[in-house]
């Protein structure tokens, strides 16, 4: 009888312990508005929040802002690409915005490239987005590159705004990643979880 005791107190303590380590899931305002950072201080790569959760038929507002000291991408996806060469993690095999409309409706803030857009390819040039920015951390090499949609800011670039309502054919569990420094920021734990809930 104490054992069994003993085994249900440390059950109850994993899944304590379990569910304070996983990120809360954060759903956008009612007005639809989410607000998604990307930070580098002290070598914490990251996007904030960490855990996102979405509802399939429902408009959406991400708010992209790059609050760090160093480049950073956006992108969301499923199954990880890795280089060939290296093994460096480089993009997603799967773009979640393939077949979503939202090209209409992007604001891009200043100094922020896009791509991955039919006809909508291009980039603010705005004050800040040096040779520096865009070079040696280029998203390209060898052929193999980013495949699907992406937002490419610089440190203290404006704010992003993507306005779209999510299909329920992408309903499941997506990644938001930055591939940038030859995957290490990814690798360093620049990358969130979005999930589609079906409505
Ligand atoms: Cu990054």
């Amino acid at each position: 009888m104490k054992r069994k005791l003993q085994i249900i107190l440390v059950i109850t303590v994993a899944a304590l312990l379990l569910f304070a380590c996983a990120p809360a899931p954060v759903t956008p305002d009612p007005s639809g508005e989410i607000v998604i950072v990307q930070i580098d201080q002290e070598g914490a790569m990251r996007f904030s929040p960490e855990n996102i959760v979405l509802t399939a038929g429902q408009p959406v507002r991400l708010i992209v802002q790059n609050q760090g000291e160093k480049s950073h991408e956006f992108m969301i996806g499923s199954e990880v690409a890795y280089r060939s060469s290296d093994g460096a993690p480089i993009g997603f095999e799967d773009d979640f915005f393939e077949g979503i409309d939202v090209a209409g409706n992007i604001t891009l803030g200043q100094g922020v490239m896009l791509m991955g857009i039919e006809g909508m390819e291009g980039m603010d040039m705005g004050e800040g987005m040096g040779e520096e920015g865009m070079g040696e951390e280029g998203m390209e090499e060898e052929g193999e590159e980013h495949g699907g949609f992406m937002l490419m800011s610089n440190p203290s670039s404006g704010t992003t705004i993507l306005e779209f309502t999510v299909p329920e054919d992408k309903v499941g569990t997506w990644i938001i990643g930055c591939f940038l420094d030859n995957g290490s920021h990814f690798e360093d734990g620049m990358r969130a979880t979005l999930t589609v809930v079906a409505p």
